[in-house]
């Protein structure tokens, strides 16, 4: 049985859920983080010693990480059109899947934590606006990408790396900003958005 560890509002633990239900699996969830029973619980720590979700527990194997988490249920299902076993085909996702964590989520969190987390230090005066000189750069950076990809982050169909992105394309919407137009990143959102997964997972949830 899989057990996934986590709050169904975490983006973290919405790239796992998305892909479960495309995946068409059976899981148990438990609700742990923020709000919910805490991740600093001593026996959540023995699972995850970071206190963050998601977790999950694969009969009796344990894993963390949210992005490791997809490309683990991804193979352990045979779906290599979601993560590919060519080498650079498989590269080129893992790209973009480092790429958003390491600088698209950094670029949009100032945003998240001002207008839901309603965090002070992100709304002082003129935060929001160089905020949003980063973010519109790095949102251009993805729209040049599916521009030319075919559709999706990585390639011209769904991989890991769209199921990794794909909360932040929700939320980037779902936020009130003044938001400059990216045609291919708004056809990639309105794409995202015709699957049932994703709006059930992701969607509906909010930002
Ligand atoms: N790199 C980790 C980050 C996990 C993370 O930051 N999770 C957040 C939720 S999105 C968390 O656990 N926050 C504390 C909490 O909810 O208690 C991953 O991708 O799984």
């Amino acid at each position: 049985m899989l057990t996934i560890y986590g709050r169904a509002n975490s983006s973290n633990v919405r790239k796992v859920l998305w892909l479960c239900e495309e995946l068409g699996l059976d899981y148990d969830r438990l609700d742990y983080g923020r709000g919910y029973k805490s991740a600093s619980d001593p026996d959540y720590l023995k699972l995850n010693p970071n206190a963050y979700v998601p977790t999950i527990d694969d009969d009796g194997f344990v894993l963390w990480e949210s992005n490791t988490i997809v490309r683990y249920l991804a193979q352990k299902h045979q779906r290599e059109d979601i993560l590919p076993t060519d080498l650079q085909k498989r590269a080129i996702v893992e790209q973009w899947m480092d790429w958003l964590t390491a600088t698209l989520t950094p670029a949009l969190a100032p945003h998240f934590h001002w207008h839901v987390v309603g965090n002070e230090k992100f709304g002082a005066p003129g935060v929001q606006a160089e905020a949003l000189v980063t973010s519109s750069r790095i949102y251009g950076i993805l729209d040049s990408q599916l521009a030319k990809s075919g559709g999706y982050l990585a390639t011209d169909h769904l991989t890991a790396a769209d199921f990794a992105i794909g909360i932040y394309i929700h939320r980037w919407f779902a936020l009130p900003l003044d938001r400059p137009d990216l045609p291919n990143v708004s056809a990639y959102y309105d794409r995202l958005c015709e699957r049932p997964a994703y709006q059930e997972t992701i969607v509906k949830i909010g930002p």
